[in-house]
């Protein structure tokens, strides 16, 4: 029990913070005000004891998206910790992105007593209901009077047991009354001990799959390495998309957007077994739309399960039936042997003959190193980009691609590996990328049974980059922001409506580009900074790494 002295708030704040702690929650983003006071000083006190990892960020909009990456790579809810008024609005863009993606956040914001609501008070609004359905359940908390221990502490436990449960986001409204915060004895913390998170649900209904030609996995946002086992147990190709955690593996089929318009492979297609939320593609959309082709998808924790059509079979998981072995090699494998050799045909790395490196004659030599030279000087492509990030990239590091073109050229010619590969896709915004990198970041260094700690690198356009340019103000730790400046929004030049519109205003109101300079950028949030033209340029500095660094990759146009 802590004394009665010790304001309302402050024995709220406190009994929380704890209840969370002892119920898995590690991390806090807080960003700083009045009425919030209470939660986080008592957050500092819980940081300088190693009980809590406080995230400071300014930017609300900035806080949300870092407490989604932490909640990515951590695999447990992430609390935020904000004041009231548009500081509760600005976290709604990561709000609804983790509702959608399915990712367990605990959103406190603090409030004025309920009294005071709609009586013209200073910064105070209506936070009941502020995220919309986007809040899988709310908590409006009285305010703390003699009780507030005892009250904090289960709305504590509500919320990490609805985090977990629901997987998704959970608001936590605190009415605070004057006075805003007092001092703690220090002694209150010998009754914090971290715990671990509740149980979360079991998978219930999982249907039996049979092995038959004709199936195939589809892989998309959420999948995770179940549905490589699955296509492997099968016998089945599949098509794995880029962050779907199922990018590897022999029965994988990169070049799935071409193969799908031959007949000789996609007529065979008589059903899918979709796992997790397709984003990138318009193919698999049609071909789950196909009449006749049966469709059962296992849906994760996102808002909407995928839908492509109404005669969907909505699983939780699958158990297969039968050894795929056999049916693999007349099946999968033609598919994935048919996509590597067109991969390989059209993306294949330059490389100047070698033997010319070990000629006797001089003139030999020259021209393996004329070549060589020429092959470090071609300007870097969207491909090349992707391919040299993939390339440098291992299992212990983490890899962000931000919405747009490089994501999905990415998803296009990248071969197996399994890395650990995120994107927004919920909502895919091209907001909060940096933010949710730094947030992965952050957290795979501070993983305690990590043997190694690896680079997380987040590539990105130069629309999205300039749209998060105040996450740079957290950067710390093994981050590369990779910045493909293509000279605005070149996604829309794919559109039908690229080929109608006037060109200038297409140009002005749709492409947008800016005349950013990310050198002075990098530099005013103190980050190191590199401009790449060429491949040679590209591949050196994406392996000599110290400091966070912002990275311009200058992209020729297609
Ligand atoms: C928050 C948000 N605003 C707008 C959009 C619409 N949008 C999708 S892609 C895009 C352009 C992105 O440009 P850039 O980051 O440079 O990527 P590029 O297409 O050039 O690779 C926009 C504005 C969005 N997805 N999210
Ligand atoms: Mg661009």
């Amino acid at each position: 029990m802590i004394a009665e002295s010790v304001a309302p708030a402050t024995r709220w704040a406190f009994a929380f913070l704890r209840g969370l702690v002892s119920r898995g929650v590690r991390d806090v983003v807080i960003s700083p005000g009045s009425r919030s006071q209470a939660l986080a000083l008592v957050a500092a006190e819980f940081a300088d004891r190693r009980l809590l990892a406080v995230h400071v960020v300014i930017d609300e909009r900035v806080g949300a998206y870092l407490a989604l990456g932490l909640a990515v790579e951590s695999q447990r809810p992430v609390a935020i910790v904000v004041t009231s008024g548009t500081a509760v609005a600005n976290l709604h863009p990561g709000v609804l992105e983790a509702h959608h993606a399915g990712i367990p956040l605990i959103v406190v914001t603090a409030d004025r007593p309920e009294a005071l609501r709609s009586t013209g008070s200073n910064q105070t609004t209506t936070h009941i209901g502020a995220f919309g359905v986007a809040a899988r359940k709310t908590i409006d908390s009285a305010p703390p009077g003699a009780d507030a221990e005892a009250a904090s502490d289960a709305c504590a436990a509500d919320a990490v047991v609805a985090a977990v449960t629901e997987s998704g986001p959970i608001h936590v409204n605190a009415q605070f009354a004057e006075p805003l915060s007092s001092t703690l004895d220090a002694q209150a913390f010998d009754s914090v001990e971290q715990g671990e998170l509740p149980e979360s649900a079991t998978v219930t209904d999982s249907v039996e799959v049979a092995v038959v030609e004709g199936r195939i996995v589809v892989a998309g946002y959420g999948a995770g390495p179940r549905a490589e086992q699955w296509a492997r147990e099968l016998g089945a190709p599949l098509i794995s998309e880029i962050a779907s955690g199922a990018h590897f593996g022999p029965h994988l089929v990169t070049d799935y957007r071409h193969l799908l318009s031959v007949p000789e492979f996609s007529d065979a297609i008589t059903s899918v077994i979709v796992v997790g939320r397709p984003t990138l593609s318009r193919e698999i959309d049609a071909l789950c739309a196909r009449k006749g082709v049966d469709v059962t998808v296992v849906r994760g924790p996102e808002a909407h399960p995928y839908r492509p059509q109404d005669r969907v079979h909505l699983v939780d998981g699958i158990t297969v039936t039968g050894d795929g072995e056999d049916l693999a090699k007349s099946w999968a494998l033609p598919w994935a042997r048919r996509s590597r050799i067109t991969i390989d045909e059209r993306f294949a790395e330059p490389a100047a003959n070698v033997e010319g490196s070990l000629a006797e004659k001089h003139a030999e030599r020259a021209d393996f190193a004329r070549q060589e030279m020429l092959i470090q000087r071609q300007p870097v492509t969207p491909e090349m980009l992707v391919r040299a990030v993939w390339d440098v990239t291992w299992p212990h590091d983490r890899l962000v691609f931000g919405a747009s073109r490089l994501i999905r050229v990415a998803d296009s010619i990248l071969p197996g590996k399994p890395l650990r590969v995120h994107a927004n896709r919920g909502l895919s915004g091209i907001d909060g990328t940096i933010a949710t990198a730094q947030g992965i970041a952050s957290a795979s260094m501070s993983d305690p049974e990590a043997t190694h700690v690896g680079v997380t690198r987040v590539v990105l356009g130069d629309l999205a980059a300039q749209h998060d340019i105040g996450a740079l103000a957290n950067l710390q730790g093994s981050i590369q922001v990779i910045v493909g400046n293509d000279g605005g929004g070149r996604i829309f030049d794919d559109l039908p409506v690229a080929t109608t519109a006037n060109p200038a205003h297409f140009d002005r109101v749709m492409r947008t580009p800016q005349s950013i300079d990310f050198e002075s950028a990098a530099h005013a949030f103190g980050l190191d900074f590199h401009r790449v033209q060429t491949r040679g340029e590209l591949t050196a500095v994406l392996s000599e790494f110290a400091r966070p660094t912002l990275i311009e990759v200058v992209l020729t146009r297609d």
